[in-house]
Order: C-alpha cells, then structure tokens, then sequence
C-alpha cells in the first residue's frame, strides 16, 4: 500500500532543549493514520532524545545522512547500526546540499542506499535538477542518472523519493504544481520501469520551498505523495498546519 508523508528535514537546526519543546508541541495533534505518517529528521545530537519521547506517539523520527560503513575509522560519520540501535527509521540520502555543498556522487549515494535498505532503513533518496540543468533542458536526464545511479543494485521497493529541485530549495521560489506534476510523472514512469507493478507502493516526495500557502496546491497533484519541508517545519505550529492540509 502506497504511504502518504509529511517530513521535516530540520537540516543544522534545534538544540536538544528545543527539540524536546517541540515534541511537546507536537503530543495530542497527530493521530495514527495507516495510510499517512509524519516524521522528523533532527540533527544527530538531538536524535536520540526526538525518538524517546515521541516513542509512544504516531511520530517518526529519521536521520538527515549517514555512512554507509558499520563501523570502522571514518572521523564524524554516523553508521546505520547507530541509528538503528537509537530507534531512527528513516534516512535522507544524496540531499543536494549533501551532493552540493559536501560533493557526494552518485556512486557514494547508491552504496548509503544499499546499506540504508540492508540494514532495514528506509532511504530518503533525494534528487532534483540545478536551475542551470533545468534551463538547458537536462531535467529528465540527470533525474534519470540520479534515479538509475541512486538505486543501482537495489531489488526492493522499500524506499522513498524525495524531488527536490536545487533551484527551489530554501529559495522561497518552489516548484510550479504543473513543474512538479511533470517530473514526478517522470519519476513514476522510470520506477515502473525499474519495479514493475511493485513501484505502484513507492511514494514520491516534494520538496523545495514548501510553505503553508503553497502545500495545499502541490500536494493534490498526482504522483505527489507528500512533502519533504525544510525551512517551514522549524515552527511546530506551522508543520501541524501543513499536517493538517496533507492529511
Ligand atoms: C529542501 C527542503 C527540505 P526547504 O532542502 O529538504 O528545505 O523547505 O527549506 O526548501
């Protein structure tokens, strides 16, 4: 059965003091929902303590990145075995500002990808266009080098993608819905291709930009099955608004 989500990505934000006033915020808001989850991906620190106290409410908690090794000599990474053991389900790989700003490539993301899905994470794989890509017409291209790229190897349909356009992201400019509506019919088209009838279960994603005023539009277009925020789910009351217009 395909999942609808709304994520928040909280990127290098919240102390530990402030991420339990969060969660706090959150109780009595979110009810259970089989077919819809909210989550958030605090920052390492505050991982552990986001995951405690929201163990008994409908809320997961993922992490923004992770190595791809268990263990072993690779000063500041975090191993898949570590997140699992603190109650992580989910994990972002390839956010463009993890391709962007710490050069990761395609072939680094695929090998986080496998180790996220054997270690039974749910990868994040994230993807989308620069705005130059875009205006030279090679959307589709590298969409389809990140998703081909991205999950070469991998056999199960246990993952999400997350489209997020490098030109939308913190920018306040997010994706048009028809712009959105294009690319992930691109993207369903590519998993089928891949997945066959079992990519019909694997829910694409949104992000860029997204704000109360713009959600509303974006997630009633087809193949959008939710949104991956960044800047709006800082503020708890904002992100329960967004919940509120997905699910
Ligand atoms: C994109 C998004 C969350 P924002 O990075 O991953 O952030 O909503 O601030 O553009």
């Amino acid at each position: 059965m395909k999942k609808y989500f709304l994520f928040g990505n909280w990127k290098m934000h919240k102390t530990i003091k402030e991420t339990l006033e969060y969660a706090d915020c959150l109780k009595g808001y979110v009810e259970y929902n089989e077919k819809f989850e909210i989550g958030v991906f605090p920052p390492f620190t505050a991982l552990e303590s986001f995951a405690k106290t929201v163990r008994s409410m409908p809320i997961t908690v993922g992490a923004q990145n992770m190595h791809y090794e268990e263990k072993g000599a690779f000063t500041g990474e975090i191993s898949p075995l570590m997140l699992k053991e603190i109650g992580v389900k989910y994990v972002l790989i390839g956010h463009s500002e993890r391709r962007h700003i710490f050069k990761e490539d395609n072939g680094l993301i695929n090998k986080k990808v496998l180790s996220a899905i054997n270690h039974e994470l749910v990868p994040v794989l994230c993807i989308g266009e620069t705005l130059e890509e875009r205006k030279s017409n090679k959307t589709e291209s590298v969409i389809k080098e990140q998703i081909e790229q991205g999950l070469n190897g991998v056999n199960s349909n246990n993952f999400i993608i997350a489209y997020e356009p490098v030109w939308a992201i913190g920018t306040g400019v997010n994706a048009t819905p028809e712009q959105a509506r294009e690319v992930h019919k691109f993207i369903r088209e590519l998993l089928f291709h891949k997945f066959g009838e079992s990519s019909n279960d694997i829910s694409i994603l949104y992000g860029g930009s997204i704000k109360v005023d713009n959600f509303g539009s974006l997630a009633e277009v087809e193949n959008i099955d939710g949104g991956l925020v960044g800047g709006a789910s800082l503020d708890c009351s904002t992100f329960i608004e967004l919940y509120e217009i997905l699910k």
